[in-house]
C-alpha cells in the first residue's frame, strides 16, 4: 500500500466510522393515514354518543348519558362548533343532517344573557367559518344577527365590553372581564364586517382590544382582570394562561389576517414584554410563568393546558426557536403521568390542578410546529398524544374530560372543543395537507378557519 492510498484509507475511516457508529437508531416512521382515519373514527364515536344522548343540545354528559345546557334555552353548541371540522373530514352525511338541523332551528332571538367571549368564539366563529366552507348564506345571515345583538357589551364607558348580554333586550351585565374575554372578538367581528361591509362590527371589537392594551403597565404586561366601567386592574396578576391567553393570539392573528398595522405594533411590543418577564429560563427548559405587571416579580411558577397554545403562537410569528423549546416543556408536563394536568408547577412539577377537560392546546401547537418545521419528531408527539387520549378518556359511547390525571378517574363533561379543536387539530395534525389550505387561513382560538376573501 502506498502512503497516498494509506492516507487516504485513514481519512475515509475518520469521516465515515463515526458517522456510522454514531447515527441515531431510526425512528418507525408515523403511518399518517392510518391515524388520520383513527381520528375520524373516534371523532364519530363522539358525535354518535352526542347524537344519541343530547341531541339538540348544547353537550353531552357522557358518564350519565344525558345532557347539559349553558342557559335555559340551549344554542346547540356542540353541532355548531363540530360542522366545520365534519366538513373537513369530509363526513358528507353527518354535515349535511347537522347543516339543516342548525338552519331549521337555530334562533338567536331569547330573553337570555349569554357569555359574549363564548358564544363569539363558539357560535360566531363557526358560524362564519361554516358559511365560508359551504357558501350557503343562510350561516352568514344566523352570524349577522348574532353579531348585532352582541353589539350592546361595548357600550361600556371605556368601550371594553361587559361579560354578559340579553340576547333580546340587549342588557349588560358583569362589568369585570379579563384581557381573554375582551380582547378575542375581533377575528370574528371583523370577519363579520368585512363580509357585511358594516364596518361598526371591527370598530368595536378593535376599540376594545386597543382600550386594554392602552392600559398596559409600564413594563409592557397586562393584568387578570379589569373593570369596564373604571377602566381600573382589579387583579395585576400577568401570564399567558386562560383570561389572557387568546388576548395575545389575536394581537398577531389580527395583524396576519386584517394586515391591521396597529395591531402589528401591539403584538410585537407584547411579545418581547411577555418575553422579558413572563419567560422562565430553567437550565435548558422554557417555561412560562407568572409576574406582577407593575414590577415584573415572578409571582407563580405556573404552566398548564392552556398555557400550551403558546409554541403556536410563537411558531406563526417566526420564533421557532422559542415554539420549539416551550413545545418541549409543554411534553414534559403531558407524559409525566401520561396526560396533562390544568396546571403544573414547574419549579417543583407538582400538579396545582389535576383535571384534563379534554383541552386542544397542545395538539394545536404540535400541528403547527409540524407544519413550520417538517420535523416528523411532531408527528411522532401527536401519535403519543393522540394514544393517551384515546386510552384514558374514551368511554363506552363517547369521551369524557377526567377529573384527576394522576388516578384517571373520569368526569362528567365532554366540552364543544372537543369537536371544534381537539379533534380537528389531531386530524389535520395527521390528514393529507390539502385536507386545508395551512397559508390561506387564520384559525380563531376556538379552531374554526376564516379564509381572508376580502
Ligand atoms: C376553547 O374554548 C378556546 O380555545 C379558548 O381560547 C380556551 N379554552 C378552550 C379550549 O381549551
Amino acid at each position: 500500500m502506498t502512503a497516498k492510498s494509506t492516507a487516504l484509507l485513514l481519512v475515509c475511516s475518520l469521516l465515515f466510522a463515526p458517522t456510522l457508529s454514531l447515527a441515531a437508531p431510526r425512528e418507525p416512521a408515523v403511518d399518517r393515514r392510518k391515524l388520520a382515519a383513527e381520528v375520524r373514527a373516534e371523532f364519530l364515536h363522539a358525535w354518535r354518543g352526542y347524537e344519541q344522548y343530547a341531541w339538540g343540545h348544547d353537550d353531552l354528559r357522557p358518564l350519565t348519558k344525558t345532557y347539559h345546557d349553558w342557559y335555559a334555552h340551549t344554542f346547540y353548541m356542540t353541532p355548531v362548533d363540530a360542522l366545520d371540522t365534519m366538513l373537513l373530514m369530509g363526513l358528507r352525511d353527518e354535515a349535511e343532517k347537522t347543516k339543516t338541523f342548525i338552519i331549521n332551528n337555530l334562533s338567536f332571538d331569547q330573553d337570555i344573557y349569554v357569555q359574549n367571549f363564548e358564544i363569539t368564539i363558539r357560535h360566531l366563529g363557526g358560524l362564519l367559518s361554516i358559511y365560508q366552507l359551504t357558501g350557503d348564506r343562510r350561516f352568514l345571515a344566523l352570524a349577522e344577527d348574532l353579531g348585532t345583538r352582541l353589539l350592546p357589551v361595548f357600550d361600556s364607558p371605556t368601550g371594553i365590553p361587559y361579560r354578559f348580554v340579553n340576547l333580546k333586550t340587549g342588557k349588560v351585565r358583569d362589568p369585570e372581564t379579563n384581557p381573554a374575554e375582551a380582547g378575542t372578538l375581533l377575528i370574528e367581528f371583523g370577519t363579520l364586517s368585512k363580509l357585511t361591509h358594516k364596518p361598526i362590527f371591527y370598530d368595536k371589537a378593535k376599540r376594545a382590544l386597543v382600550e386594554v392594551y392602552k392600559r398596559r403597565s409600564a413594563l409592557g404586561l397586562v393584568g387578570s382582570t379589569i373593570n369596564v366601567e373604571t377602566g381600573a386592574w382589579t387583579d395585576k396578576d400577568s401570564h399567558i394562561s386562560g383570561g389572557i391567553d387568546s388576548y395575545y393570539e389575536y394581537l398577531l392573528k389580527c395583524w396576519l389576517l386584517f394586515d391591521d398595522e396597529d395591531c402589528k405594533r401591539m403584538w410585537l411590543e407584547s411579545r418581547a414584554a411577555v418575553n422579558k418577564y413572563l419567560a422562565d429560563e430553567r437550565g435548558p427548559e422554557l417555561w412560562y410563568g407568572h409576574a406582577d405587571m407593575l414590577t415584573g416579580q415572578r409571582t407563580a411558577t405556573s404552566y398548564g393546558a392552556l398555557d400550551a397554545f403558546f409554541p403556536a403562537v410563537l411558531a406563526l410569528s417566526g420564533d421557532i426557536d422559542r415554539a420549539k423549546r416551550l413545545q418541549a416543556s409543554s411534553f414534559k408536563m403531558w407524559t409525566i403521568y401520561g396526560i396533562e394536568p390544568e396546571q403544573l408547577n414547574y419549579r417543583t412539577m407538582q400538579i396545582e390542578y389535576p383535571g384534563y377537560p379534554l383541552r386542544p392546546e397542545i395538539v394545536e401547537s404540535t400541528y403547527y410546529l409540524y407544519h413550520f418545521t417538517g420535523d416528523p419528531q411532531y408527528l411522532r408527539m401527536g401519535e403519543t398524544l393522540f394514544n393517551s387520549f384515546v386510552k384514558y378518556c374514551r368511554t363506552d359511547t363517547a369521551y369524557a374530560a377526567l377529573r384527576n390525571v394522576q388516578t384517571k378517574e373520569q368526569a362528567d363533561g365532554m366540552q364543544s372543543f372537543l369537536f371544534a379543536e381537539t379533534f380537528k387539530y389531531y386530524y389535520l395534525l395527521f390528514a393529507p395537507p390539502k385536507t386545508l389550505n395551512f397559508k390561506q387561513v387564520i384559525f380563531n382560538t376556538e379552531a374554526h378557519p376564516i379564509k381572508r376573501t376580502w
